[in-house]
């Protein structure tokens, strides 16, 4: 089973998507999601200059022999441009093994330990009656948890507050929730964490007054805050009783989290821009967090997040992988087969694509009673419309970054 062809595809039907598509020998291809939002192209050149002319010729089967191969080959270890490219070729590789076997990929990584998987969706409204109604639409399409996020008195626009960002009168097209806006440069936007830490509290605490004590809720701080403001935004958040609170810090200090842990009982999830098992290393043995929120497609693969989520499973700590809509259909398959087969599965977030996409990447998993399923397609269930992608091509889009009052630059 030699690879015999890796192509790499960039589409843009509502975002930009970066999938490599390996084909072997006989015919069978498998495809994996390498999406960086806002650097799609590094990954693109990584792919086609230095990963793709390795793989031809090499066997298909030996998906970890590939994946240490690549990783330590190349010399130069980690980071999100290496690893969402070795994500790629893994993802596609268990894609081929279970399209050769006959088999859902859940199943090759030892079977279903539940029948499907708990999602929570984004809400989200400058002001409470806004985020009222979105809660409300969001459990009409099945959501069953809840993150919450909200406008602060004072702030024009802040990320991921979904009518804030709308950039387009087509309703086809989801921008709304996943503000990446096509154009040379990123906007700016405007940030106050004293102020947010002063509103957040009420608006939590009218959601529960609205909808009562048994919804999950959660909340994403966005690595906006000091670790002693994120301390105390945990505190005030205890009587409302979130699932999690996730990126209360920056991503790179795990001593941070140490802190903020010795003042809370909120729950803290943190991982979506993180690479390797090393990122997670402190905060998994120290007991430090809660929820991984890794992604399939930015930690190098399923092959090593099942390892770093089993690690995690040692200390009770539970699976929340990465699921907005920059993760491809291919990525969001991945997490799923992962997520169905793992023992400490804990939530899986779930942005809906837009129609352009789902008619791009042709998905067998399902959306149910505000429960996923990857479905049982052999391999990852997931094939790309090449025609329809084609119609599509690249082009450049950035998130938005922060500014404070004085114009200091602040993380988003
Ligand atoms: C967010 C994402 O889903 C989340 O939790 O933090 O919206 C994130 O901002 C984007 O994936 C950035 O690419
Ligand atoms: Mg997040």
């Amino acid at each position: 089973m030699k690879i015999a062809k890796a192509e790499v595809i960039v589409t843009s039907p509502d975002r930009n998507f970066v999938t490599l598509k390996l084909t072997t020998e006989d015919g069978l291809t498998g495809l994996g999601d390498a999406t960086l939002n806002g650097r799609e192209l590094a990954v693109v050149s990584y792919l086609k200059d230095h990963v793709a002319p390795l793989l031809i010729g090499s066997d298909a089967s030996r998906i970890e022999d590939t994946w240490q191969f690549l990783y330590r080959s190349a010399y130069w270890r980690r980071g999100p441009v290496t690893m969402a490219s070795i994500a790629s070729v893994d993802m596609a590789l268990w894609d081929i093994k279970g399209k050769a076997a006959g088999m859902p990929v859940y199943q090759l990584l030892g079977g279903a330990s539940r029948t499907g998987l708990m999602a929570y969706g984004h809400a989200s409204g400058k002001e409470m009656p806004e985020i009222f109604d979105s809660i409300r639409s969001h459990l009409e399409e099945g959501y069953r948890s809840i993150r919450v996020q909200t406008g602060v008195p004072g702030l024009k626009a802040i990320y991921g507050i979904a009518s804030q960002s709308m950039d387009t009168t087509d309703a086809d097209v989801r921008y709304d929730h996943e503000p990446a806006r096509r154009g040379a440069k990123p906007t700016e936007e405007d940030w106050d964490t004293r102020a947010y830490l002063k509103h957040l509290p009420g608006v939590f605490e009218a959601v529960r007054n609205e909808f009562g004590p048994d919804l999950p809720l959660l909340h994403d701080g966005h690595h906006r805050m000091t670790p002693i403001q994120a301390a105390k935004l945990g505190k005030s958040l205890e009587p409302y009783d979130l699932f999690w609170l996730e990126d209360c810090t920056p991503a790179e200090n795990q001593e941070a989290l140490r802190l903020v842990r010795q003042h809370t009982t909120t729950p803290l999830a943190i991982g979506e821009i993180f690479n390797t098992v090393w990122d997670f290393k402190d905060l998994i043995r120290d007991q430090l967090i809660d929820y991984v929120r890794g992604a399939v497609t930015h930690m190098g693969g399923i092959s090593p997040l099942k390892k770093t989520l089993e690690y995690a499973a040692q200390y009770q700590i539970k699976s929340g992988m990465h699921g907005p809509t920059d993760i491809s259909p291919v990525g969001m398959a991945a997490a799923m087969h992962l997520g169905l087969s793992i023992h400490n599965f804990g939530i899986q977030e779930y942005m809906k694509h837009g129609k352009r996409t789902d008619q791009v990447f042709e998905q067998s998993y399902t959306w149910e009673n505000g429960m996923l399923h990857p479905g049982d397609e052999p391999g990852l269930g997931v094939e790309l419309n090449q025609d329809e992608a084609g119609k599509y091509p690249y082009e450049q889009a950035y998130l938005p970054y922060n500014r404070l009052a004085d114009g200091t630059v602040h993380d988003w």
